[in-house]
């Protein structure tokens, strides 16, 4: 029987919803007394390496554990369940791992050996396993292939060394560094990656561990050093904006300034109807997307969990789909009519039990950091909230909730910022300056005559514009814990006019984590263009970009940008994967 082991924290319900799509049955450890009665443990670790040891000591499930590894029994660890088996780790120095395989887990550096290349931690994407030279018959047998590309969230590593080359089937380059992706020695087997949120490619690997019936023969592994500098593929996201229509049914809709109701026509003045939520998203999968997320884009009226409608679709969703899923729209703290405080922490949590892999935070994140400007100010520190001190850090924001329960990787702030154009005579705000460019005008009438603006945030789907910057909102958000950044714009949204490339770069040279560009994709050049490492980055690229309108219209599918990126030789995922076939 296979047993799985939940400390109580994460998002396991991919992996629950990966064993059923293959067949496989499973029990839950509900006791430490379970763990004997395994024939197979798999351990999905998700969220801070602390969380997951403290609670696996706080439920007495550490020295079972260590005693099943001994017996021989097969083991499987995912992410921090594979962190877990190493002695410890740097991102809770004093929190002991469990001590089987001799060495510690260390953060990823922001910089290259040469301090000339600078890459995004936390590390959120594709990437490849290598297997080591000779042992090729082991990582086939657990389903693991070269040429197939794995996802990936985490920000620490065990650096591939040589005393780890007994334990390593399989290595990952991020930057200049090479780490262990897959750990492999008798009976333990762990990955760093998520199988479960890996496709097709993925879903074979489980099949693979799960379907293992005997001890491999052992080949001796040798230490082979890797020299090459790779980063992951660059991500397309599928983005779902999600609302009852006027009918009450659940749609997606599509704005242009995220206006989404239809301007003319027989169904002028309705909201705008692409599709069905599950069908749109499980269309993108099958085609392709590395991601897909689904805005709740009404929510601020009410509170999240209120809207059931949205939990269900989740669920549906996440039962198909096996790439990474962000959910966003209304996660913030909410007091009910009766008094009852809900923080967001519940929000999210709901959330992640129904499939999330990601929330995504919105106006609440503002409000967040426009909290953190003004305990900035009264401690006399700036109006830069990326430079907070530790004390203006009072641990009562979803944004730190969430990422120090969950790991900064489960938590992406979407910012819906609006140009505000500075006229001659006109001033910036000084607060406001580190966000101001100078470009050509995009306002009717004055298109294409020199201009230079800022760019304001806004709350509530662009209804309220807030006196917080983009730059001040992105590091803000990136000091109170945030992994993930994703960077729409209410000018460009809908326009098919291409990203705003400025407000992009103006993000990537401000922060040092992940960034999604989003709005106003009209064909595969945009997307090619948005990537581009340009000068105003320190030569960074950001991570992933976004698109809906093109892809809901099919004006352009996702094979289509892909083809266009990998011409321009950057990676991209073209999985030729077949899902295993269900037992
Ligand atoms: O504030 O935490 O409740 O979150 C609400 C979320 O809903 C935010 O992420 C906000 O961006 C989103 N949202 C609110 N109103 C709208 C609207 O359109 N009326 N959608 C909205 C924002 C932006 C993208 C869009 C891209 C790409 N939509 O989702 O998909 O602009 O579009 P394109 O490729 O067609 O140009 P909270």
């Amino acid at each position: 029987m296979l047993y799985l082991l939940d400390y109580g924290a994460g998002n396991i319900q991919s992996l629950t919803n990966s064993l059923e799509r293959l067949g496989h049955h499973f029990e839950w450890v509900r006791d430490p007394s379970d763990i004997d009665k395994a024939d197979k443990l798999l351990f999905p670790g998700v969220g801070a390496f602390d969380t997951a040891m403290n609670a696996l000591a706080q439920e007495g499930y550490l020295e079972p554990l260590r005693a099943y590894i001994a017996s021989g029994r097969p083991y499987m660890g995912i992410c921090v369940g594979m962190q877990a088996l190493f002695e410890g780790s740097d991102e809770s120095p004093d929190v002991a791992g469990l001590g089987i395989v001799p060495a510690r887990v260390k953060r990823f550096a922001q910089y290259d050996a040469t301090h000339t290349h600078k890459k995004a931690v936390p590390h959120i994407g594709w990437s490849r396993v290598q297997a080591p030279e000779g042992d090729d018959a082991a990582a086939r047998a657990f389903g693991l292939k070269k040429d197939e590309w794995y996802y990936f969230v985490h920000s620490y590593r065990a650096a591939y060394t040589p005393e780890l080359a007994p334990w390593t089937l399989g290595t990952t380059q991020y930057g200049d560094e090479s780490y262990v992706s897959v750990v492999q020695h008798h009976n333990v087997f762990a990955t760093q990656f998520h199988p479960e949120k890996s496709g097709a490619a993925g879903l074979a690997v489980l099949d693979g561990w799960l379907r293992q019936t005997g001890p491999l023969a052992s080949v001796p592994r040798t230490f082979v050093p890797h020299s090459t500098y790779a980063l992951p593929t660059r991500r397309i996201v599928a983005c779902l904006d999600v609302r009852s229509n006027d009918q009450g049914d659940l749609v997606v809709t599509k704005g242009e300034s995220y206006d989404v109701r239809e301007r003319s026509g027989d169904t002028g003045g309705e909201v705008r109807n692409m599709g069905k939520p599950v069908e749109l998203a499980q269309r993108y999968y099958a085609e392709g997307a590395d991601e897909v997320a689904f805005l709740n884009i009404t929510s601020f009226r009410n509170w999240a969990l209120g809207d059931q409608p949205m939990l269900a679709l989740l669920r549906v969703a996440a039962a198909t789909i096996f790439v990474p899923l962000t959910i966003g729209g209304g996660i913030r703290d909410f007091t009910d009519p009766d008094g009852t405080f809900h923080p967001a922490l519940d929000v999210a949590h709901a959330y992640f039990r129904a499939g999330a892999d990601k929330v995504s935070i919105g106006s609440e994140a503002v409000s967040a950091v426009e909290r953190l400007l003004e305990r900035c100010a009264a401690l006399g520190a700036g109006a830069d909230p990326g430079a907070a001190p530790d004390t203006a850090l009072t641990n009562d924001t979803g944004i730190e909730q969430i990422s120090h329960m969950y790991g900064s990787q489960a938590v992406v702030v979407s910012i819906d910022p609006k140009r505000v154009y500075v006229d001659e005579g006109d001033s910036v705000p000084p607060a406001h300056a580190a966000s101001l460019v100078r470009g050509v005008d995009e306002r009717a009438g004055r298109e294409g005559q020199p201009a230079q603006w800022w760019y304001a945030c806004t709350i509530k789907g662009g209804r309220e514009t807030r006196d917080v910057d983009v730059v001040q909102l992105a590091r803000g958000v990136e000091r109170l814990g945030a992994g993930e950044l994703l960077i729409n714009s209410i000018d460009r949204d809908g326009s098919n006019a291409g990203f705003d490339t400025q407000l992009i770069d103006l993000v990537r040279g401000a922060v040092d984590i992940s960034v999604i560009a989003s709005s106003g994709a009209g064909k595969p050049a945009h997307f090619a263009e948005v990537f581009e490492p340009r000068g105003a980055t320190g030569g960074a690229s950001i991570e992933a970009a976004l698109a809906a309108g093109i892809f809901h219209r099919r004006e352009v599918s996702i094979g289509e940008v892909k083809e266009a990126l990998a011409q321009q030789g950057l990676p991209v995922r073209q999985s030729t994967a077949v899902e295993p076939v269900r037992t």
